[in-house]
């Protein structure tokens, strides 16, 4: 199911351009617009899902594919052993902008924490 007013369920349908560096039958991996690190991609699954919030029992397996898509990203990228993070921003005080869940894939400098 997508929705066809979601700006990521538009990039997933190739109606709006984006650097893509990795697909499967369910997510799609493509650079940040506005990159926080010298490596940051955002993993999503092809399938609109608003938010963590919005999950169910049955999306365990389709949230292990984004880690999993994350985690090869991370390596293709060269960040495994230098280390990276992996944030999915929730809701209004995190700062979540798109509403369709995202995975961040951060890396390429020191990460500073806490996050601000
Ligand atoms: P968040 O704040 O966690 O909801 O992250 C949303 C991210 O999406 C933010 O880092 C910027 C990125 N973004 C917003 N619009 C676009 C777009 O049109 N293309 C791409 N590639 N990234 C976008």
């Amino acid at each position: 199911m997508s929705n066809g007013a979601c700006l990521f369920c538009r990039i997933v349908a190739g109606e709006i351009p984006a650097k893509v560096v990795r697909q499967d039958e369910e997510t799609v991996a493509f650079r940040d617009i506005n990159p926080q690190a010298p490596v940051h991609v955002l993993v999503v699954p092809r399938r609109h899902i608003a938010s963590v919030n919005a999950l169910a029992a049955a999306d365990a397996a389709l949230v292990g594919a984004l880690f999993l898509a994350a985690r090869e990203i991370a390596a293709a990228e060269g960040l495994a052993d230098a280390g990276y993070r992996l944030v999915m921003n929730t809701g209004p005080d995190a700062g979540q902008s798109v509403d369709h869940i995202h995975l961040h894939v951060l890396g390429g400098r020191h990460l500073g924490w806490p996050p601000g």
